[in-house]
């Protein structure tokens, strides 16, 4: 009799195949990852910490994440969090979730959250005129996922296990979803979506949908830093997020290297096909700190808001866990300081520099009226899925 795979083992191999794919695909991700690695065993990291991943991926249509978020469930991931990358400045237009486990035993046992947006084509401010139509048009006709592996998501999640052999064969099936594509692409179709932004043409410019980045998670970002630097890795100019400081480290901070060019198939108007590159996919990685309540949270987007936040970041923040648990600025498992809970979600202004460092012309939102209507109960009702609060999962973590 073959033993049953469970819930977590089929999520923690879905992150570790994802993992070897995006290693084949990206090369330059698994230097990142040998860093980190080096890096967390100086420190005495946990296995968990070692093993931590986040994805990226982007998809053009909230029918598109239906058949995501039914994907995910069965890997005992689900949407946490709204993010409306469209009010950053300068704006992405996208609107995003977080899948992920929600539960202390299945965060424990494998943490891999992927960070999933949806293009925002209703937005006219973006896909002004006739474009946004023919966007979605394009989007309703591909088909990301094969209606199969859909069934057979939804199958497993409803079992919660799978026996071996159809657990291989599912995360097998899963994972190819998210392999780059070697067809053409139609050169002019995407280029006129890049010029709306870079983020359309990677996510409507083309037929199928991959994986945009892995992050590995690392203790000390600012050694790892300099360490990728020293390797002659380019990263971006900045780390997101909390400034470094002495005292207890909050929410959660990232850097990336930039995109590499990638050799991709381009076909043009009179059918010819020809070599060309293009340059999306990238490497990340990210230091997680304590989960903030939101009290802590509105005295962390006010320190953020400062010219230089890293000077007066004591202005804002206690020293010691001690305090911040004492403040309620931050969660901690049954109220102990000596045990944060650590924030697995992301951060809005982060996640918008992590998409513009990696894009070479920033988007302008244009004179178009948006008569969208985004909003986190819309996108829950088209997917047919909860969108958790994290708050509430926070206090329910720090409660047990
Ligand atoms: C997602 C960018 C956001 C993060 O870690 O904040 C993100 C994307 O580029 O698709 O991954
Ligand atoms: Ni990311």
């Amino acid at each position: 009799m073959s033993r049953r795979v469970e819930t977590w083992q089929l999520r923690a191999k879905f992150a570790a195949t994802l993992s070897r794919l995006y290693g084949a695909e990206v090369p330059a991700y698994n230097t990142l990852v040998q860093v980190s690695g080096e890096v967390n065993r100086e420190l005495g990291a946990s296995d968990r910490v070692t093993a931590e991943r986040h994805g990226a991926i982007r998809v053009g249509s909230a029918r598109e994440l239906a058949d995501v978020a039914d994907l995910f469930a069965a890997f005992g991931m689900y949407p946490v969090g709204f993010y409306d990358l469209r009010d950053a400045s300068p704006p992405v237009p996208v609107i995003s979730t977080a899948f992920r486990p929600i539960d202390t035993d299945e965060l424990a046992r494998n943490p891999f959250r992927v960070f999933t947006s949806t293009l925002a084509s209703a937005d006219a401010r973006f896909f002004p005129g006739d474009l946004g139509a023919r966007v979605e048009r394009f989007v309703a006709e591909r088909q990301l996922f094969d209606p199969e592996l859909i069934a057979e998501a939804r199958c497993i999640a409803a079992s919660g296990d799978a026996d071996r052999e159809r657990a291989e064969r599912f995360v097998a099936a899963a994972v190819s979803a998210f392999e780059l594509s070697r067809q053409p692409i139609d050169r002019a179709w995407y280029e006129e979506l890049t010029k709306v932004s870079a983020v359309a043409g990677d996510i409507a410019g083309v037929r199928t949908t991959h994986i945009n980045h892995l992050t590995p998670r690392v203790l000390d970002i600012d050694e790892l830093y300099r360490r990728m630097t020293a390797l002659g890795i380019t990263m971006i100019d900045a780390i997101q997020g909390p400034p470094a400081w002495h005292g207890p480290a909050v929410l959660l901070r990232q850097t990336s290297f930039r995109a590499l060019a990638e050799p991709r198939l381009l076909r043009e108007a009179d059918g010819t096909v020809s070599k060309g590159s293009l340059r999306v996919r990238f490497g990340e990685v990210e230091a997680r700190g304590v989960a903030l309540t939101p009290k802590g949270r509105e005295r962390y987007d006010a320190a953020m808001a400062a010219p230089d936040p890293a000077i007066v970041w004591g202005d804002y923040f206690p020293a010691t866990d001690e305090e911040m648990a004492a403040s309620g600025l931050a969660y901690y498992h049954g109220g102990n300081p000596s045990e944060p809970v650590v924030y697995e979600d992301f951060l809005p202004a982060s996640a918008a520099g992590i998409f513009r460092s990696n894009l070479d012309t920033d988007t302008d939102a244009g004179q178009e009226a948006d008569n969208s209507d985004y909003s986190l109960d819309w996108l829950a009702g088209q997917i047919g899925h909860h969108i958790h609060d994290p708050y509430e999962l926070y206090e329910k973590v720090a409660a047990s």
